[in-house]
């Protein structure tokens, strides 16, 4: 090597890339893999991992934190009930009395705090990256197919690669993008009144927040849901920036899934 070699940038570099791909190496092949880190992905990812379990969550944006960001309407405040309050305290994350059972809390602070609480527990979160399909052997949901998020942004052809788990939870709110790919392309029958998809319904926030941690459940051998997306497959209302639900669904999935895994 000679007197001029940059050691410095090869050092980062190198323990960048190194480190990089011993996370990667050593999550392709999880106990729960959790697509989207919203508040319920993120407090089941919490919750799987303090138990013990290895936990890999994808998130295809840059930022973690899903819809839990903006507050409403951009005014960066959420509201929660008095149950869920616990569950972010548990997080270090402050509350403030709003009334009867309601709290706000600074929305930035929570998006950080899961975020944060998620990681520390033991979860590995991997931004930027997609997961573009699933994997279904033997009458089971058992893995994730992942590419980075750019590569799907710019349409570029390039094949993903293959994160094998036992339990695959779909956080992917709104869309349901997993199930959508169980449903719509594997020809999965999911645990629904239907078997597939009955879509979200209008605003009703009491009903919403209730039905979200109602329809928090195992949908097929490996696959459960958690959020909005729950509420997406079986049909339930949406709530706005209300967010004890999404928290106590994320809580309901991990007990669920600590359950089948322990099995
Ligand atoms: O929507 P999101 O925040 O999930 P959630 O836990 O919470 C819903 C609330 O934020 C809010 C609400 C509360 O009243 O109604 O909407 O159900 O977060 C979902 C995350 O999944 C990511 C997406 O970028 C977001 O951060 N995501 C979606 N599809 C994929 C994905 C995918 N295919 N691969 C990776 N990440």
């Amino acid at each position: 090597m000679s007197d001029k070699a940059p050691v410095m940038e090869e050092a980062v570099s190198g323990a960048i890339v190194r480190r990089y791909f011993e996370k990667l190496q050593e999550h392709l092949a999880v106990d729960a893999a959790i697509v989207g880190a919203g508040p319920s992905g993120l407090v089941a990812a919490h919750d799987l991992a303090a138990a013990g379990y290895k936990v890999a969550v994808f998130e295809s944006k840059l930022a973690p934190g899903g819809g839990t960001w903006g507050g409403g309407m951009l005014f960066n405040e959420v509201t929660v009930q008095d149950d869920a309050a616990e569950i972010l305290h548990g997080f270090g994350i402050e509350t403030r009395p709003a009334g009867g059972p309601y709290h706000t809390v600074d929305s930035v602070e929570m998006a950080a705090g899961l975020i944060f609480g998620a990681r520390k527990a033991g979860a590995v979160i991997f931004n930027a990256v997609r997961v573009e399909d699933i994997v279904v052997r033997e009458g089971a949901v058992c893995g994730v197919v992942v590419n980075w998020n750019p590569v799907a942004r710019l349409e570029m052809h390039v094949d993903p690669i293959v994160v094998t788990s036992r339990a695959l939870i779909d956080g992917t709110g709104h869309p349901s993008e997993i199930v959508a790919k169980a449903v719509r392309k594997a020809g999965l029958a999911v645990d629904s009144p239907t078997g597939g998809i009955l879509g979200e319904k209008p605003m009703w926030m009491e009903d919403g927040e209730r039905t979200t941690v109602e329809n928090t459940k195992r949908l097929y051998p490996g696959l459960y849901a958690s959020g909005m997306a729950a509420n997406n497959v079986q049909g339930g209302f949406r709530m706005g920036p209300i967010f004890g639900g999404m928290f106590k669904s994320g809580r309901k999935i991990a007990a669920i899934v600590a359950a089948d895994l322990a099995r």
